[in-house]
């Protein structure tokens, strides 16, 4: 394996983020992790020459990768045993699939059902996740910007008590899916070892099964009416699956 002291650049909030640093820790590469505040995120982004401002983004060797598929490439293409990687060579289309509609669906539709509730109305639970590993100097940066910031998040993410029941429906519907993926009984939802696909689902479903070894959530509160669902559906088969799948490899 190369050595070429990569920093992954997080939100220590973001369901995507930890999908990329659980790949990176259960690869066993070596990274430095360098949690970042919202605003100051784009600023890095831009200076490393990433395309967009979205974290996860890993700088290595003076290039930046950015998003957690892509993340997860670049490190199948650094480890050596070629039996770890998590793109089983065979599996790597159906492994794909599954990690392109968790990633595009239900990955996008748990934050803005989470965000249209909490930043919406409770916008003091957010802020304490988002800066809780930042310096206290950040820390009180953020919060004198904290209006500006919740105000550009919920344009950006279009949040609202309408649009928070609309995904709300489909992240119902997503996890139907997973729950019917689930339903011979399989242990890893593509072939018999741990891939991308289990990694993708287990971490972008993660708020709503609030594992005991997830690095952030598991001191996460949810507000009410989330936490009426999360308590609803916490014996549904893929959030259960979840919750295995971090004690097992997390
Ligand atoms: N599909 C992307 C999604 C990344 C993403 O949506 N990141 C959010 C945090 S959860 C973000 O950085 N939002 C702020 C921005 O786009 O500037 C991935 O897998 O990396």
């Amino acid at each position: 394996m190369a050595s070429k002291n990569p920093i992954l650049y997080v939100f220590a909030i973001s369901h995507y983020c930890e999908k990329a640093r659980w790949a990176l820790d259960y690869l066993g590469i070596p990274y430095s992790l360098r949690f970042v505040g919202p605003g100051e995120h784009g600023k890095i982004a831009r200076k490393l020459g990433a395309p967009r401002s979205s974290v996860p983004y890993l700088g290595v060797d003076g290039q930046v990768i950015q998003g957690s598929d892509r993340i997860i490439d670049w490190a199948d293409e650094q480890t050596d045993d070629v039996a770890k990687r998590l793109t089983p060579a065979g599996d790597r289309e159906t492994c794909r699939q599954i990690e392109q509609r968790i990633d595009d669906t239900a990955g996008v539709h748990i934050r803005r059902y989470y965000y249209s509730e909490a930043l919406v109305e409770h916008p003091e639970t957010i802020r304490p996740i988002f800066t809780s590993e930042l310096s206290p100097v950040k820390r009180v940066l953020i919060g004198l910007a904290w209006s500006k910031i919740r105000e550009v998040m919920i344009k950006r993410m279009d949040l609202g008590a309408e649009q928070g029941l609309e995904s709300r429906g489909i992240v119902e519907r997503e996890l139907d899916w997973v729950d019917e993926l689930l339903g011979d009984g399989r242990t890893y939802l593509v072939g018999d070892k741990l891939s991308r696909a289990d990694i993708a689902v287990a971490s972008l479903l993660s708020p709503l099964a609030l594992p005991a070894e997830h690095p952030t959530y598991s001191k996460m509160t949810h507000p009410p009416r989330l936490a009426n669902d999360v308590s609803a559906w916490a014996e549904r088969p893929s959030l259960k699956w979840v919750r295995e799948m971090y004690s097992t490899h997390r």
